[in-house]
């Protein structure tokens, strides 16, 4: 039965608050049926996720059925809008005091959904309540790699739907025409991430890699700047592509959030960033390097550990090595030529590792299915 959600969410920077919510919004509609109702402080960071979905937002047929998550712009002071039985205050982003206020009676389940983390400690704080002043206890919620925690995000057709544009050379050959992506020749990488000096060594290994074609797809964002010093400071706009000796380089323009998860598909190895691509790279089930948010005061590094740690059983002593180092070094932003050519002598175990890890998670609990569960035993205790 369905039963109204609140999610509220602000943009600190970058797409990952909004890309995490707006995924969120999107599963608890098309896999429960939930109406959603998504209060964002920031609309064009939205709108560039899918600007599609604008356009279902103000239909040009005022008659026309409306899209099905609705779009709350979180205005100071915020709009007077009852509280739905379930709430999702993500990254705890502090909901409206009058918000708050207006909840008891009203919310059944109000949860804070944190970053992920796989550090043991979240086993433990998963689920745990804390009182607020309202007199209702919000439950946190923390998406993990780590089994007894909050579990990852996943689209019930995901899976399906990756298996077929890996196999159907058809599917992807549409795609790459739909979207502009050029498919790939030989060895494909994808390298979203933040500023990193690493690139300019990185790129100078790609070069010399002989013995086959490598195409790297760069999207339009903040690394662009590290690839035009890399490239002696040539200019990069989105759509351009480069050719360096056997190295391809595609400049892609941010494509939607749907979309991208293609582009990983595409590709033999990931680099990520921050937290949702992180996720969707496991989805993808290739060997990713993760470039991980930083931190003031530097825990972001016990976080990658964690991260890689906790997805590294079975690997052999050398693929984990060689694997850790490359995520270690594309973090310090310094990446020696063995660091590199260690990895890709591994990769074929790192691929075929990374597809078990998919398939292993794909197993443990699926952190909207863990809310709507969760959400429906409370809303059933408190009618009761
Ligand atoms: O943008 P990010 O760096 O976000 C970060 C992290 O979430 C971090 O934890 C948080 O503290 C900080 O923001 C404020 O990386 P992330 O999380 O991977 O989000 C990127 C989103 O952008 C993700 O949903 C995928 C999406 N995306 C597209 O939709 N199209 C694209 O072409 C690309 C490259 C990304």
């Amino acid at each position: 039965m369905p039963a109204q959600w609140d999610i509220f969410c602000r943009v600190i920077d970058n797409f990952g608050d909004i890309g995490v919510s707006f995924r969120l919004a999107r599963i608890l509609c098309a896999d429960f049926g939930q109406p959603v109702r998504l209060w964002v402080d920031n609309l064009p960071a939205l709108a560039k996720l899918e600007p599609a979905f604008f356009a279902s937002q103000t239909p040009a047929d005022p008659t026309a059925p409306r899209a099905p998550i609705e779009v709350i712009p979180w205005t100071n002071p915020a709009p007077h809008i009852l509280p739905a039985p379930f709430v999702v205050e993500a990254f705890g982003c502090a909901l409206p005091l009058d918000y708050q206020a207006r909840m008891p009676g009203r919310t059944v389940a109000w949860f804070n959904l944190e970053y992920f983390c796989a550090e043991a400690w979240v086993e433990g704080c998963h689920a745990l309540y804390s009182p607020a002043a309202n007199g209702l206890a919000k439950q946190f919620v923390f998406p993990s790699t780590l089994p007894t925690a909050g579990g990852l995000l996943c689209e019930a057709a995901l899976h399906r739907a990756r298996d077929e544009f890996m196999h159907d050379a058809g599917v992807r050959a549409r795609w790459s025409q739909q979207w502009q992506v050029p498919l790939p020749q030989g060895l494909s990488i994808l390298l979203f991430g933040y500023e990193n000096a690493a690139l300019t060594p990185l790129i100078r290994e790609l070069q010399t890699l002989k013995a086959q074609p490598v195409t790297l797809y760069i999207p339009e964002g903040r690394l662009l700047t590290s690839l035009s010093t890399a490239l002696n400071g040539a200019a990069i706009h989105a759509g351009q592509t480069l050719q360096q000796g056997n190295l391809t380089l595609h400049i892609l323009p941010f494509l939607p959030q749907t979309q991208f998860d293609r582009l990983l598909w595409l590709c033999d190895i990931n680099f990520v960033r921050g937290e949702d691509s992180l996720v969707r790279a496991l989805w993808a089930g290739k060997p990713l390097v993760w470039q991980i948010y930083p931190t003031e005061d530097n825990a972001h590094w016990a976080k990658l550990n964690a991260l890689l740690d906790s997805i590294s059983n079975g690997l052999s002593c050398e693929s984990r090595a060689a694997w850790h180092r490359i995520n270690h070094a594309w973090n310090q932003q310094s990446l020696s030529p063995s660091d590199w050519q260690t990895f890709i002598t591994m990769l074929p175990e790192l691929s075929l590792h990374a597809e078990r890890t998919r398939i292993t998670l794909s197993l443990q609990t699926e952190l909207a299915g863990w809310l709507v569960k969760t959400a429906f035993e409370r809303l059933q205790c408190a009618t009761n």
